[in-house]
């Protein structure tokens, strides 16, 4: 007998979700995210059920991303599979459900919060992360851009920090992640069984559920220690806001300061097809809707997923062979012409739409 994947329990009111794959960092499958959405509509409309609690199994992860593995599988092995086209549909329509939901949507973080997981996390009503929490929207270093609703709250937070995040993949930890509102506190890891049970005999029901859910939550988080973001924002204002990718580059390398330099380094290793397509997304994707963000993040995915995509190499150099050298294409970013770009906002057959 294998073990679920994803465990549902309902307990003291509680709908509690347990993403079960520790080994692979909980990282989402298909089968995970089908099987959400078969509970998930049903525990929205039952009374009996006050809020909606998520957490990872195992100590490191809450959920590292979607499955990328098996894509690259099914993209290696077999050209007409359906995964891909049906994977970030369903993914996105969860992640839309989450956005939407009627009742509190807690995710405890105790550990790696990244990609997919972010998806399933930051559009929730409330979501705490302990010590062990590390955040990044990492696509780029795969060939794919931050999706699942990446394009929504990535363009809704302090100046430049979105497009600093999605370009360079990097990481924040608990105390500049509540500073950037992407996490609402800090809850220590050895706290958050406390606080699942205080949820359990808390009182989340009415048009106050949200602040409820706040006040139980305040009882049990800490001061994260000091925030570095801060210091860093003007730094990210001034590099960061630009018309194109070489813009940012040249800003960069005329910034003085290790930490630029730095960040530098890191962009010049991403897939440069990546990073266009993640600024153009960004643009596209300020001001809109929840569900219009959803359908371009769509129609940029499909795009994606063709065998001789960056995404297939980057996929297959970082997680598969793991000999870390992708070989981009195009390999500079000078190389990237508009009409490449403009090939991942076009409609698609399966187009996704809500109503
Ligand atoms: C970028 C990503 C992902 C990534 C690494 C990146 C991603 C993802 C995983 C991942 C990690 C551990 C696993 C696993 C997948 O890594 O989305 O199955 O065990 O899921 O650089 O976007």
């Amino acid at each position: 007998m294998s073990e679920a994947e994803i465990l549902f329990e309902v307990k003291e009111g509680l709908g509690l979700i347990t993403l079960n794959r520790p080994k692979a960092l909980n990282a989402l499958t298909h089968g995970m995210i089908l099987e959400m959405e078969k509970v998930l509509p049903g525990w929205e409309a039952d009374p009996s059920i006050k809020a909606v609690v998520l957490r990872g199994a195992g100590d490191r992860a809450f959920c590292a991303g979607g499955d990328v593995i098996g894509l690259y599988r099914e993209m290696r092995d077999n050209p007409s599979g359906t995964l891909r086209r049906d994977f970030f549909r369903d993914e996105y329509i969860v992640n839309r459900r989450i956005y939407r939901f009627a009742k509190p949507w807690i995710s405890l973080i105790d550990g790696i919060d990244m990609g997919g997981g972010v998806g399933l996390s930051v559009h929730g009503s409330h979501s705490v992360a302990s010590e062990k929490f590390l955040f990044a929207m990492p696509e780029t270093t795969i060939g794919l851009f931050p999706d699942v609703g990446g394009g929504y709250f990535l363009t809704r937070l302090p100046g430049a920090l979105g497009t600093f995040l999605a370009l360079t993949s990097y990481r924040l930890k608990a105390a500049d992640a509540v500073w950037a509102g992407i996490v609402d506190a800090h809850v220590p890891s050895a706290r958050m069984g406390e606080l699942l049970g205080a949820l359990g005999v808390a009182d989340l029901s009415g048009p106050d559920a949200n602040r409820k859910a706040d006040k139980v939550i305040a009882g049990y988080a800490s001061d994260p220690g000091l925030p570095t973001l801060p210091a860093l924002m003007p730094e990210i204002d001034r590099c960061f806001s630009a018309e194109s990718v070489g813009e940012i580059e040249a800003k960069l390398k005329k910034q003085p300061g290790e930490w630029a330099q730095k960040q530098l380094a890191a962009l010049l290793k991403l897939s440069p097809l990546s990073m266009a397509i993640t600024l153009e997304q960004l643009r596209r994707c300020a001001n809109r809707s929840f569900e219009d963000t959803m359908t371009i993040e769509y129609r940029m995915a499909q795009s994606c997923m063709r065998p001789d995509h960056d995404f297939f190499e980057g996929v297959r150099a970082l997680l598969v062979d793991k000999d870390q050298k992708p070989k981009w294409t195009p390999p500079t970013i000078d190389a990237v012409t508009p009409a490449m770009v403009e090939a991942h906002f076009q409609p698609v057959a399966n187009d996704l739409f809500f109503e």
